[in-house]
């Protein structure tokens, strides 16, 4: 759908499904009035203070949310955001609301400048966007609307008119990111990766000399304690890195920063194998599809899995190979179908051992080691516990037969998201809330995990449109 026709779109069509007076006060009914209050009229904002324009692996999670109470709102907002994509394929990492007043977040329009650096890239001319990306949940997130009311999405055409706009963003990461050589993306900035200041990204930022701390300033100290965000340091490197990428005309292959990431690869496979399932939806062939990912899936084994470790780590290309740092990040690929035994129950393990102690002493997944040096429990990416993470762990235990964890894992998601007030992240020992609460993608997957067909937790009658999909594992959680 055109932005025009968005505009104009009769809200009623947008109108979440439930009963309020048989939800009143459950978590269920304050988690849609999360997204109804956050959502634009075309998408849906992480949180209205901190982050006030449209983030693109946020919306692939919070479709993933809508389409239990709004499959045709979780369709557009995937199609707002496959509206911005570029001429190369590239999904942005955000796009820009442009009501809001460029001093409300940072980096704005005015820095990113797309349609003018971006031209040769192919930004488009009317809609302004950041130039780097987030990793590629939107073919998964698009399978997964279109399961929700099938016959919605084949009515309005849902599938086929996504389908080669994620063909071209997948063939944008595959043939333009494959720094490395070895088959596998590279980010070349942390903020495309998303976990912004893991610690992971530490050597190969040091390397990185800063922007001054004058040329900027920052807006997210507004609504934020500044011990749980970044700091300015991590700040001057993430102008510095965006500057030189927008002065060279987001052109790729010249990154002073890049590294193949295990969470980003592991969801573009994840992704390609959605593509291949809605391949099969329009009538063609997924085989191709499949094969690929299963190239990738080997890919991912050969250069990021640590079996000493029983984890996968990222590998900085311009460093010394892997980066021996333990995060979240690594044990995302649980995700994966195709993997080898020694592979699962080493993620397993790795999971509830010490330096994640999932099962014991955290609540949810650290973001970080809480064994390592750099942990902290509210610095954002380095400990704290993302809901997006736990969901991804949550699917990959389950889909490898781990269901009692799985189980254990969904609760205490539901519980924290609740207890928290659907808090950005939360103190992976106590569940505290930190960052903004009210965040989309925790409201969204809180939804998703109410769905849950195989878990104890139902929604109350007549508050959903819950769909099962028997013929592939997960039911509609496939
Ligand atoms: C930079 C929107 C985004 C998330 C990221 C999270 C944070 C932005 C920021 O917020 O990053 O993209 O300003 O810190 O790290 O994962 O997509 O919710």
């Amino acid at each position: 759908m055109d932005r025009t026709a968005q505009l104009i779109a009769r809200p009623a069509e947008y109108t979440a499904v439930y009963d309020p007076t048989t939800a009143a006060g459950s978590v269920h009914l304050r988690a849609i009035e999360v997204l109804d209050g956050n959502w634009t009229g075309t998408s849906t904002v992480p949180s209205r203070g901190l982050y006030p324009h449209q983030w693109s692996w946020d919306s692939a999670f919070i479709a993933i949310g809508l389409r239990h109470v709004s499959p045709r709102r979780a369709q557009t907002e995937l199609e707002t955001l496959l509206d911005a994509q570029w001429g190369d394929g590239r999904i942005p990492h955000i796009v820009f609301n442009p009501s809001v007043p460029l001093d409300a977040y940072f980096p704005s329009p005015d820095f990113w400048r797309s349609s003018t650096a971006g031209r040769a890239a192919g930004a488009p001319r009317t809609v302004q966007t950041s130039g780097i990306v987030q990793p590629p949940v939107h073919a998964l997130a698009a399978w997964l609307v279109h399961r929700a009311d099938p016959g919605l999405s084949r009515a309005r055409g849902f599938l086929a008119r996504v389908y080669p706009r994620l063909a071209a963003w997948h063939r944008y990461l595959l043939h333009r990111r494959d720094l490395g050589g070895g088959g596998l993306v590279s980010v070349v900035h942390p903020w495309e990766q998303g976990m912004d200041n893991a610690p992971s990204w530490d050597a190969p930022l040091a390397r990185i000399a800063p922007a001054p701390a004058r040329s900027f300033r920052r807006a997210d100290l507004a609504h934020g304690a500044p011990e749980d965000r970044p700091t300015d340091l991590d700040y001057g490197r993430y102008v510095r890195l965006a500057t030189d990428y927008r002065d060279g005309e987001y052109t790729d292959g010249r990154a002073s920063f890049a590294v193949e990431d295990p969470a980003f690869n592991a969801l573009l496979i994840a992704s390609e194998h959605a593509l291949a399932r809605i391949a099969e939806e329009l009538g063609a062939t997924g085989t191709a599809r499949r094969a690929r990912a299963q190239r990738l899936t080997a890919a991912l084994v050969d250069r990021l899995w640590d079996p000493a470790e029983g984890l996968f780590l990222c590998r900085d290309l311009h460093g010394d190979g892997l980066i021996r740092e333990r995060g979240v990040s690594g044990l995302v690929p649980l995700l994966l179908p195709g993997l080898s035994r020694e592979v699962v129950s080493g993620l397993v393990r790795a999971l509830r051992g010490p330096h994640f102690q999932v099962g014991s002493a955290t609540r949810l997944v650290p973001s970080h080691d809480l064994l390592g040096e750099a942990f902290d429990p509210h610095r954002y990416w380095r400990g704290p516990a993302w809901f997006n993470t736990s969901w991804l762990v949550e699917r990959g235990l389950r889909l490898h037969g781990e269901g009692a964890y799985a189980d254990a894992l969904r609760e205490a998601v539901l519980d924290v998201a609740d207890t928290s007030n659907f808090a950005e992240y939360v103190d992976p020992y106590t569940g505290e809330a930190c960052g903004a609460t009210g965040f989309s993608w925790t409201a969204a997957l809180t939804l998703d995990l109410l769905h849950d067909t195989h878990g104890t937790h139902h929604v109350p009658h007549g508050t959903a449109i819950a769909r099962d999909d028997s013929s592939f594992k997960g039911g509609d959680r496939g």
